[in-house]
């Protein structure tokens, strides 16, 4: 029997609420778990995205505090000279384009339906605010239909650089940027169309290939090992973990991740931690390379059909 899957974009607003347990509460050793401001903060944009409808026009626009943006521009100002050193050349082309067409700066974050017009124009992608996490199948459905769910609160001010959980720096900073790429959003979606109806084993599988490529991809360029992957690019600890070069003399450790060609196959097969820098990162050849290793995995899934999106009438068809 096939999983109900949503065939309508419409459809993505009955899951886009459906957030886990530790999605909207936060946990106990949550940083704002006793901050009574933070948490009322947290479910005022909480209520944003549970009342947003697909077929609203725009993401209402909200003013952020001073302690946010201040928390943005520590952020930013921490990765700014890392991206220029690591990021992939996508990514930073992509910045510019944020910067010239959607306020990207230190000092203000940007509001979501500004960035939204701007990626739906671009490359036809689309972003829906959601209240926090939510299950994989869920999440990767959306993909299907060219929309990334996406947090609007920020990190708590007592730990600027770390977060237990997506936000919006990781949001806007991380994956933002990648899917003004059009092969990007190609790749992305083809992860997310594989989902749909899919087995509870396929989509554990499709979720791991979404960790090691959207989350923790690198890809080579010039001989050198940049980063695409929105965990990297968010994370001024792991991103440098992640692509600095062993500089001559150094000795041989164990601290260093293992890097393996991007083989959709064997990163379904591999689990992964969350709380930790991860032991092993996948490299394409290209995004464009790594796109056609996707597309080749979702073909090889047994799956009694075949789904294709109809971005005019926003539809999914199945034959
Ligand atoms: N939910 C939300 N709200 N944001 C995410 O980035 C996210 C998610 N990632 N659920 C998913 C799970 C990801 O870790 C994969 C697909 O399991
Ligand atoms: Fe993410």
């Amino acid at each position: 029997e096939v999983h109900w899957f949503p065939r309508h974009i419409s459809e993505l607003d009955l899951i886009a609420n459906r957030t886990l347990d530790a999605g909207v509460d936060l946990e106990a050793d949550h940083p704002g778990f006793h901050d009574v401001a933070y948490r009322k903060r947290r479910a005022h944009l909480a209520d944003i995205a549970l009342k947003h409808r697909m077929h609203h026009e725009t993401i209402p626009s909200t003013e952020y505090t001073r302690e946010e943006v201040e928390t943005w521009g520590m952020v930013w100002d921490t990765m700014k000279d890392l991206w220029e050193k690591y990021a992939c050349k996508e990514y930073k082309t992509s910045m510019r384009l944020m910067e010239r067409h959607c306020n990207y700066s230190r000092d203000a974050i940007p509001q979501l339906s500004a960035v939204a017009s701007f990626l739906k124009e671009h490359s036809n992608f689309r972003l829906r605010p959601v209240a926090g996490l939510i299950s994989s199948r869920d999440f990767l459905n959306g993909l299907a239909f060219r929309t990334f769910f996406c947090t609007q609160y920020i990190r708590h001010p007592s730990k600027p650089l770390y977060t237990p959980e997506p936000d919006i720096c990781h949001e806007l900073l991380g994956h933002v940027p990648m899917f003004v790429d059009r092969d990007f959003c190609d790749f992305s979606q083809e992860i997310g169309l594989a989902s749909l109806g899919a087995s509870d084993d396929d989509i554990t599988r499709l979720a791991r290939c979404y960790w090691y490529s959207v989350e923790f991809g690198l890809c080579r360029e010039d001989g050198t090992k940049k980063a695409y992957g929105a965990g990297l690019l968010s994370s001024f600890g792991e991103l440098e973990y992640a692509c600095r070069d062993r500089v001559d003399g150094e000795e041989e450790d164990d601290e260093r991740p293992e890097i393996r060609p991007w083989d959709p196959e064997v990163a379904a097969n591999l689990e992964f931690p969350i709380t930790t820098y991860q032991p092993v990162y996948f490299i394409a050849d290209s995004l464009q390379d790594g796109k056609v290793k996707m597309r080749k995995y979702c073909e090889g899934l047994s799956r009694p059909f075949h789904a294709l999106f109809n971005s005019q009438t926003e539809t999914v068809h199945i034959d």
